[in-house]
């Protein structure tokens, strides 16, 4: 009911907030989602980092036409039912006008129905399932890419690259896990490459032990793993205790160091690759943000500058726009383009990048992460 009305009047009220003297000290509230505790909390500081950064340098030059940014911390800890729970309070009692997030599409696809539903814009940096999207919910976009180009470029690495014939495909059962694990699948059985085995494990699990002897037993000549690095740091180190030194693949679901910390150290992740776009820190239009960061103590690894990247791509949305409405803002991005600190940015009819950059990204002897250009040195 609530937000029926809000849909109803909620045109008058966003140009009123943009425009009124009367509101002009009131704040745009915008919510960052995602694992903000919990087992992948890293995940959800490198989005919480990236806009902390963005509103402090936004708010710097002035805000948004006269108002003063606020991030609302959203922590949905990568559960579904919290994600569903945050979202009716970020739009009911917060009142936010947009929402940087959430990280797991698990939680992001039940959490969309709300935004959309209350004309609030979402725009997640990180979640890569291709139904965030094919729903066609209006108000839904992504600054990041999908599983079905992602899965493809790991297939390809897999065929021309590591020359692996025999594949085991392991996923975590989850959204993320088991879309892009089936995503990469369904490329590599285009290749002639044999799956020899494709298992679900538990999240949360640490003893994979009984896993990796089967991977042995199957003779697989590689690995692919769909799902986070929570899990994928004990099966790597598992493989590598059990002897095994087969190349081990995976998604931007690792994309952080504490990846290295789970699978045991450096020396584990030896053979380790996996896909995630083009670098943005290696950007000119990104060094100095880069500086910034390092200079005050945190890497910008993974989504940190996606996630700084998407509230630029709001605040210029409403800057246009003039208003905080959710299909106007929709309407505007889906015919216009966007400089950000991660490049130009635009969108196609489903809210997703008009442009994929997925490349492959290999571990070095520190635990450090970089792009494959056809060594690992
Ligand atoms: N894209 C990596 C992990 C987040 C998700 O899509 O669930």
């Amino acid at each position: 009911m609530l937000k029926g009305i809000k849909k109803i009047i909620g045109p008058l009220l966003c140009s009123a907030l943009l425009s009124a003297p009367l509101f002009a000290k009131e704040t745009i509230k915008i919510a960052i989602a995602g694992p903000l505790s919990g087992a992948y909390a890293s995940f959800g500081e490198q989005l919480w980092k990236g806009a902390e950064q963005a509103a402090k340098d936004i708010n710097a030059k002035g805000g948004v036409l006269g108002h003063t940014l606020e991030l609302i911390r959203a922590d949905d800890a990568c559960e579904p039912k919290q994600a569903i729970a945050l979202a009716n309070r970020m739009v009911d009692q917060e009142d936010v006008k947009a929402v940087i997030g959430h990280f797991c599409s698990s939680s992001t696809i039940p959490a969309s129905n709300i935004y959309a539903e209350s004309d609030v814009l979402m725009i997640t940096p990180a979640s890569t399932n291709p139904r965030v999207t094919d729903r066609g919910l209006k108000t839904i976009f992504r600054t990041c890419g999908r599983d079905d180009q992602q899965g493809v470029v790991a297939a390809d690495f897999l065929n021309e690259k590591l020359n692996a014939k025999k594949v085991a495909v392991i996923h975590d059962k989850d959204t993320y896990g088991k879309g892009i694990a089936d995503a990469m699948m369904k490329h590599l059985k285009t290749l002639s490459i044999d799956i020899v085995l494709y298992e679900g494990l538990t999240r949360g699990e640490k003893d994979f032990n009984a896993l990796v002897t089967k991977i042995k037993q199957v003779k697989a000549e590689a690995v692919y793993f769909g799902g986070l690095h929570n899990e994928a740091g004990p099966l790597v180190r598992q493989l590598r205790e059990q002897g095994s030194m087969i190349p081990f693949i995976s998604g931007d679901g690792i994309m952080s160091e504490d990846f290295v910390v789970a699978a045991g150290g450096a020396k584990m992740v030896k053979n380790v690759y996996m896909t995630f776009g083009a670098d943005p820190r290696t950007l000119p239009e990104g060094k100095r943000l880069v500086d910034t960061f390092r200079k005050n103590g945190y890497e910008p690894e993974g989504y940190t500058l996606y996630s700084y990247a998407t509230l630029q791509i709001i605040v210029k949305a409403m800057e246009a726009t003039k208003s905080t409405q959710g299909e106007q803002l929709s309407t505007w991005l889906k015919a216009n383009s966007v400089e950000t600190i991660m490049g130009e940015k635009a969108w196609d009819e489903k809210g997703d990048l008009k442009t994929s950059d997925y490349v492959i990204y290999f571990w070095d002897k520190d635990g450090k992460y970089h792009q494959y250009k056809n060594t690992v040195s």
